[in-house]
């Protein structure tokens, strides 16, 4: 009986996380390549901080919200809220940059948008959100679709058979209140934007229509494309891929549950920094064409060294915040993405490091077509609450959805865990929980995590976190001659780990007013900043285990922790540009370095 009643409580339990925290993933790998139509644009909006439209008098989901988007039908009827004659917003974009009053607000915003479909018989609709930052609730024409939490990755809903051909009605309450037992926790460095900041489609696909892919080769073999397909129902028997450039061009039977693996001998290009090689691939079914443009290339590491493409590499990086500074506000699409990645070309980099959550796809391709390697995470940040299994199962789903999105990235070669969090045993298995669940979903590229310094014997830093035995590369944050220490203590500081693996500073910086000047120890003086890149670069060299480096960070970014009158006024000054976009004397520190180290 025990058992049983244990069997009981513990079907209760997952019944119980089930239905608020798994996400539809149907659609989110290749959006691009599908047939959609945008819903981007102007959508109405109404700025509710009671969620007065959400909730009734007496605090219950009440049935007759602002989702209905009801209109009075008589002149007497009372409806006090009305979408047509308030605001808009454009999406995609954070709430916080396009209106003044939203700067700081942290709550519920409606957006409402309609449209008309031309609806086809044999066809099935999805509607796509590229991300929503924090918590959403999407209705269609009246009726809930469902929620999905998470600020950073894409999720979508069915909505065959829900549509009209005209006046259809999408209602999404987005809220952006920090919580306490959310992926991020409330207590971060960056700033808290709001509202709808992805592309935001419908798209159509055939009833049985391909789902996921994956290309690549696998650690050591270059001979070889390795090739998994996933329909969304039951078998096909004439799915066809070709990659015309590589003159592959294969019919293709599933299994009987719509997926099918196969190996290709093939010898293509490798994708590097140097070459960044993509091929034109299509995936062809009987009614639909998916074409994409893949890399190939392999990541693996051997003792201390990484190796790309059986070669080691060093990896010379930059964080990068999905920010575009002169605007103060989220980036987005492939002009941002292209114009932050140019900066990390023009410095020198072969790699980034996108921090701290998963950043929108045009940054991931067009590292692909730039030839930039990318470390890629999500927001497990300080401290999240790692004994909470709820708070484990929210970290998992945006580690599936960042990875099923991403997937087919050649850029693409390290998924991190998490940053900076305090060691605890919940702490631990939580992490080395997300470590087997990442191996499950992808075993083409390397885990790490943006750990600390564990301790200090004399003048010796030590990394021996237990966490090293689960991830391939030891990444580690450090802040001599900022968060402690003097800049020039760096020089006679050397370093240690238990681990026979490649480690990267993931972070190391100081930081810096454009364009104030003065002694190299006044704080906040770009000579302070540069000083520190001196000696910081010094002591790099010397590691023998170091790999690489992301020091901290491409661009000033706005954060309310930063208070300081004057210098901070809100941003986190450790930007090698400046929130102009200007070049602080250190990014010509990092520059020359780059273009001499090997
Ligand atoms: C860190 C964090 C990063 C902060 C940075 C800082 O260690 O990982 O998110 O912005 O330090 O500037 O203090």
């Amino acid at each position: 009986l025990n058992s049983i009643i244990k069997t009981v409580f513990l079907l209760f339990l997952v019944g119980l996380f089930k239905p608020v925290f798994s996400q539809d993933l149907t659609l989110v790998n290749n959006i691009d390549g599908r047939y959609k139509i945008s819903l981007n644009g102007h959508w109405q909006i109404l700025i509710d901080p009671y969620e007065n439209g959400f909730y009734d008098y007496r605090l219950k989901e009440s049935d007759n919200g602002y989702f209905k988007n009801a209109k009075p039908k008589t002149k007497q009827e009372l409806i006090e809220y009305d979408f047509v004659k308030s605001d808009y917003l454009n999406v995609p974009g954070d709430w916080n940059s396009q209106r003044e009053k939203l700067e700081l607000y942290e709550g519920t915003v409606w957006y409402q948008k309609s449209f008309d479909y031309s609806v086809k018989k044999d066809k099935r609709l999805f509607l796509y959100f590229g991300a929503c930052n924090y918590y959403s609730i999407v209705y269609i024409n009246g009726k809930k679709l469902g929620e999905h939490e998470g600020g950073f990755t894409p999720f979508c809903f069915e909505v065959t058979g829900k549509v009209n051909e005209k006046e259809n009605n999408i209602v999404v309450k987005v809220d952006n209140k920090r919580r306490a037992d959310g992926v991020p926790t409330v207590n971060t460095d960056w700033y808290n934007y709001g509202g709808i900041t992805r592309d935001v489609y419908l798209a159509e696909t055939s009833e049985n229509f391909i789902q996921d892919y994956k290309l690549n080769l696998e650690k050591g073999d270059f001979k070889a494309i390795h090739v998994s397909i996933k329909l969304n129902k039951e078998e096909v028997k004439n799915l066809k891929l070709s990659i015309p450039e590589l003159k592959i061009n294969q019919q293709i039977e599933t299994k009987k549950n719509g997926e099918v693996s196969f190996t290709i001998e093939s010898k293509p290009i490798l994708w590097s920094p140097e070459n960044p090689k993509l091929y034109d691939v299509y995936l062809i079914n009987e009614t639909d064409t998916l074409k994409d443009r893949i890399g190939f290339k392999t990541i693996e590491t051997k003792g201390q060294d990484i190796l790309l493409n059986g070669k080691s590499v060093f990896l010379k990086g930059i964080s990068i915040h999905e920010e575009i500074p002169q605007r103060e506000g989220r980036a987005n699409g492939i002009e941002d993405a292209k114009l932050l990645l140019s900066w990390a070309k023009e410095l020198g980099c072969n790699y980034v490091r996108l921090a701290h959550y998963p950043h929108n796809e045009a940054m991931l391709r067009m590292a692909d077509e730039l030839g930039l390697m990318v470390w890629s995470e999500i927001p497990v940040y300080w401290t999240i609450h790692y004994g909470d299994p709820k708070v484990l199962v929210k970290a998992k789903d945006q580690l599936n959805a960042m990875i099923t999105q991403n997937i087919n990235r050649a850029s693409i070669i390290i998924w991190s865990m998490a940053n900076e969090t305090p060691v605890s045993e919940d702490r631990n298995n939580f992490i080395k929980s997300l470590c087997s669940y990442t191996r499950s979903l992808d075993n083409t590229r390397l885990l790490s995590a943006a750990l600390e310094i564990s301790h200090k014997d004399n003048n010796t830093n030590i990394l021996d976190d237990v966490l090293g035995e689960y991830l391939d590369v030891l990444g580690c944050n450090e802040y001599l001659g900022w968060y402690e220490g003097k800049p020039e203590d760096a020089l006679t500081k050397s370093w240690n780990t238990i681990y026979n693996k490649p480690m990267v500073i993931s972070e190391f910086g100081a930081g810096a007013l454009y364009g104030f000047h003065g002694d190299k120890d006044e704080r906040f003086t770009e000579e302070y900043q540069e000083n520190v890149y001196i000696n910081q670069l010094k002591m790099l060299d010397k590691i023998p285990f170091l790999r690489g480096m992301s020091p901290w960070i491409l661009a000033d970014f706005k954060s309310p922790r930063r208070q300081l009158h004057g210098i901070q006024d809100g941003w986190n000054r450790k930007g090698l540009l400046s929130d102009k976009g200007l070049k602080k004397k250190a990014w010509f520190t990092l520059k020359k370095y780059y273009q001499i180290k090997k």
